[in-house]
């Protein structure tokens, strides 16, 4: 061990170390207990960013501190290496989205190493790889065969200008973000997967994930969106026809004043044969994209069809209208319009001089007022005939109940949850294996040519998807008859929502899952990933799993048992204003900085002295100009530093803010911590047994305070999850154990066991660091195979006190206690010991002198 702390020298030999012998290699293993830790995998976007850097620190701590009590961990990588960023970067740089994305995966790899992450390499999948896709066109065959896929009509952003499908984020602002033309919706064939079959299932299991935030489950009820409602049909007048809408509000049927339907409801379509401006009108809306966050906003549209239906209860005659607010594609795509209790209906019942009737009082009986806008609350009915008085539940029953006896009403239970449609028309993805014949009729591809290969290396311009132009590509053969390939690609989430599960058998030749491997390995036991995933990838993911284990792949229900969203890392942001009055945003790292004694920023200047103006922190982003590049931060201080700071900074939920000071302390932190580990070493190798029983008081609460210690580290690393208040626990011993004289061999003794347990401890934040120390400490074997200390709760317990038990003042006994022992305690301990004499009788009083005597006062 050298006297001065070189990260750079220490984390490149403990690096090759581990690369050598393979340390984080792991095999199934049927006596040991498995701990599967992962952490969700990147997109190879170039550079390793700090939202990374602290996702896998997290990972990467829980992982060795799980290896340390005993279990085989399976702690994986990969990427998620299909996508849309990589087709902009190869325009950008006129080359192959394909070699983007390897030399990206290259650097990032090697940005991974650096840091230290104990991975099994081994075990790598890079998801635009064919072994790997291979199995999801397989498995998207097996799902078409149960029955379970479907290709249907769905609306796509479309450029009319470029003649492209857009993804929602090359929409700005409702126009093409390359030639700024008005976007359309469009209608196009797509392959849809039927996530709603699992939705109950998707939404009850929430129930069992006890280890998720509940945060995130909230997020997947609402994004589920369960309503329990019903389906009305009205008698169109003078037709044969019939209108069948779906409410929640039942109570609110006599309210009703007009009926709204979407623009490609059967009934729009049909007035509009007779109705050029209703025929315009419905094309336009068809043509807008209405994203269906947007529509509470959104101006409220629409034109009469001429069609008119009648009310059962009343016999009213209710017009019906064509309105934008009215979606698609969820319900009946009609609605009753309540415009007395609904915004939207409100609104539009307003601008098309529309009648609006109430029939909800307010909740002190009064009538409500609806001159400016709708009264939405729940209350008590009125203007309802027969079910005047009724209140909201009891309403809503009768009017159901009514309904369905007069067979217009049928109980329905929706989803916001739609199916998952997995098409993209996209270059870059996995071909989604399925083949359209001459006459028409769509096949899936013949298991013996899969995989269905993207070809790599083509050239792209952005605009065309180079698949559809490649007729040596999509012609092909079914069975020897000509056949043309499915020229859209897989959505990436596909990709991410069973990576997890092909970890456990990554080069798996005959199958999508070793059954064995995956029986051993899964469920994933700590998932770690960003919060915004909390929907889309989080649901996918436990949607895959159950369709894997009713496949009989896998065996459990849920994907994950436990999951840690870890928050976002931000930093100073500060900027300048051009004489055009652009903003232009200057890095926090070419800044000089000037604060107050209360550390606030009072004056920043740039390179060349001029004032900044500082606009806060706020989340690292290219845009503000505000990322830390971890790579500069891993050169300049050591990995050690960079991951003992971001696990130390703030509870691995919350936002990080990045401190150059904070940084400079973790550095200095681990300085003394090797000082103190190689005074100690320099004070003499050899080192005499710990003889507990003869410790003096100051060795004693010194040991205390180093068990005390573990207990803690223990407890906030493995249940609480708090890293930060683990490391404070542990920097507090170690500045304790600086100031501690160094005089006998058993104060010698008892330092080393002190360290001993501290390098244990630091290991899972500070690898590097620690597998020196303990090498030189001498440590048997490698750190990466020590067991995670253990408290000794003897040592913790304070010097034992006697404490006299007495009842009715008469001495019964005595117990030892920990002197910290609370009153409960020690009159449980009592009651316990002289249960016999007091059974069947009240405890009146119970008088107790703190560490000497209690008395239970019985009769
Ligand atoms: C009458 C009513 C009165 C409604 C009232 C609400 C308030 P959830 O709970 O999300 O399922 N709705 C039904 N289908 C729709 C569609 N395709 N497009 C737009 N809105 C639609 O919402 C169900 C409610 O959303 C239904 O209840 C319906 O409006 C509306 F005071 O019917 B309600």
């Amino acid at each position: 061990m050298q006297e001065i702390y070189r990260p750079e020298e220490i984390e490149s030999t403990v690096q090759q170390y581990w690369h050598k012998n393979n340390t984080f290699m792991v095999t199934e293993d049927p006596v040991k207990e498995k701990y599967y830790c992962l952490s969700m995998l990147p997109y190879p976007s170039g550079c390793l960013h700090m939202g990374h850097v602290r996702n896998y620190t997290i990972g990467d701590v829980i992982a060795r501190y799980q290896r340390m009590l005993g279990k085989n961990v399976l702690h994986p990588i990969g990427w998620d290496a299909f996508g849309l960023p990589a087709e902009i970067a190869a325009v950008k740089n006129n080359m192959a989205p394909s070699r983007w994305t390897y030399a990206n995966i290259n650097n990032m790899k090697k940005q991974l190493k650096l840091l230290g992450f104990g991975y099994d390499w081994s075990r790598e999948i890079t998801t635009c790889s064919p072994e790997y896709y291979r199995w999801e066109q397989w498995f998207f065959i097996y799902l078409y065969k149960k029955g379970l896929v479907y290709k249907k009509n769905a609306a796509v952003n479309w450029c009319p200008q470029d003649k492209t499908v857009l993804a929602n984020e090359q929409v700005i602002e409702g126009c093409c973000w390359r030639c700024d033309t008005q976007v359309e919706r469009k209608e196009i064939p797509q392959w849809f997967i039927k996530i709603t079959d699992y939705a109950d299932e998707l939404l009850q299991d929430l129930d069992k994930l006890d280890g998720w935030f509940e945060q995130v489950k909230t997020m997947q009820r609402n994004w589920i969106g369960r309503s329990e409602g019903i389906e009305i049909t009205f008698q169109v007048v003078d037709s044969e026809d019939k209108l069948t809408i779906y409410t929640t509000r039942k109570d609110t049927f006599m309210g009703v004043t007009y009926i709204a339907i979407a623009a490609d409801h059967h009934l729009s379509l049909q007035a509009a044969t007779a109705n050029s401006a209703l025929a315009d009108f419905i094309h336009k809306c068809r043509t807008t994209t209405v994203l269906e966050v947007d529509v509470a906003k959104m101006e409220k549209k629409g034109m009469a069809t001429g069609l008119y239906v009648m009310h059962p209860f009343n016999g009213e005659i209710l017009p019906v209208w064509v309105a934008n607010f009215v979606l698609m594609d969820y319900g009946t795509s009609a609605i009753m319009a309540v415009p007395g209790h609904d915004q939207r209906d409100f609104e539009f019942a307003r601008k098309y001089s529309l009648p609006i009737k109430p029939v909800i009082l307010n909740a002190d009986g009064s009538k409500p007022d609806i001159s400016l806008k709708a009264m939405t609350l729940k209350g008590v009915l009125f203007n309802s005939g027969e079910f005047d008085g009724l209140d909201f539940k009891s309403g809503s029953r009768a009017i159901a109940d009514a309904l369905v006896a007069r067979g217009i009403g049928k109980r329905k239970i929706n989803y916001r949850l739609h199916d998952w449609v997995v098409s993209r028309q996209r270059y870059w993805g996995a071909p989604i294996p399925m083949m359209t014949l001459e006459n028409g009729t769509v096949v899936p591809t013949p298991e013996d040519q899969l995989p269905v290969i993207l070809p790599e290396y083509v050239m792209i311009d952005g605009i065309s998807n180079p698949l559809k132009e490649d007729p040596s590509w999509f012609r092909t053969t079914y069975h020897g008859k000509p056949a043309l390939r499915e020229t859209d690609t897989f959505d990436t989430f596909m990709e991410s929502s069973w990576y997890y599960a092909r970890y456990t058998c990554p080069s798996y030749k005959s199958g999508m899952l070793d059954y064995t491997a995956a029986k051993y390995w899964l469920p994933v036991d700590q998932y770690i990933g960003g919060i915004e995933h909390a929907v889309m990838h989080l649901m996918y993911f436990r949607f895959y799993h159950k369709l894997l284990r009713d496949a009989g792949i896998v065996i459990s229900d849920e994907p994950a048992k436990r999951l840690l969203c870890q928050g976002m890392v931000l930093a100073d942001a500060f900027y300048y204003i051009t004489a055009n009055g652009e903003r232009i945003w200057v890095s926090p790292l070419e800044i000089s900085i000037e604060r107050d004694n209360k550390g606030r920023i009072i004056k920043a200047t740039d390179v060349s002295g001029r004032d900044l103006v500082y606009a806060g922190m706020s989340k690292m982003s290219k845009s503000k100009n505000n990322g830390i590049n971890p790579q500069e931060i891993v050169e300049k201080y050591g990995a050690d530093t960079v991951r003992l700071f971001m696990m130390f900074a703030s509870p691995a939920e919350m936002t990080l803010e990045w401190h150059k000071s904070g940084i400079e302390g973790s550095n200095r932190f681990i300085k003394r911590f090797w000082k103190l580990a190689y005074e100690h070493k320099q004070r003499g190798s050899s080192v005499e047994d710990l003889n507990i029983m003869s410790l003096n008081k100051d060795q004693k609460a010194l040991r205390r305070e180093v068990h005390k210690t573990i207990a803690k580290v223990t407890d906030d690393i493995g249940r609480r999850q708090t890293f930060n208040t683990a490391i404070a626990a542990i920097m507090e011993l170690i500045n304790k154990l600086i100031h501690v004289d160094q005089h006998t061999e058993q104060d010698h003794a008892l330092m080393h066991e002190s360290l001993m347990a501290v390098v244990r401890m630091l290991y899972p934040f500070i690898p590097h660091t620690c597998f020196m120390i303990w090498q030189s400490l001498g440590g048997e074997g490698d750190i990466d195979n020590a067991q995670w200390p253990v408290a000794d709760e003897a040592a913790i317990v304070e010097d034992a006190k006697l404490i006299v038990i007495q009842v009715n003042g008469k001495f019964r006994g005595r117990i030892i206690l920990p002197a910290d022992a609370d009153e409960t305690l020690v009159r449980d301990r009592a009651e316990y010991m002289v249960a016999k004499s007091i059974y069947g009788k009240n405890v009146h009083k119970v008088i107790y002198i703190p560490g000497k005597l209690l008395n239970l006062v019985v009769g």
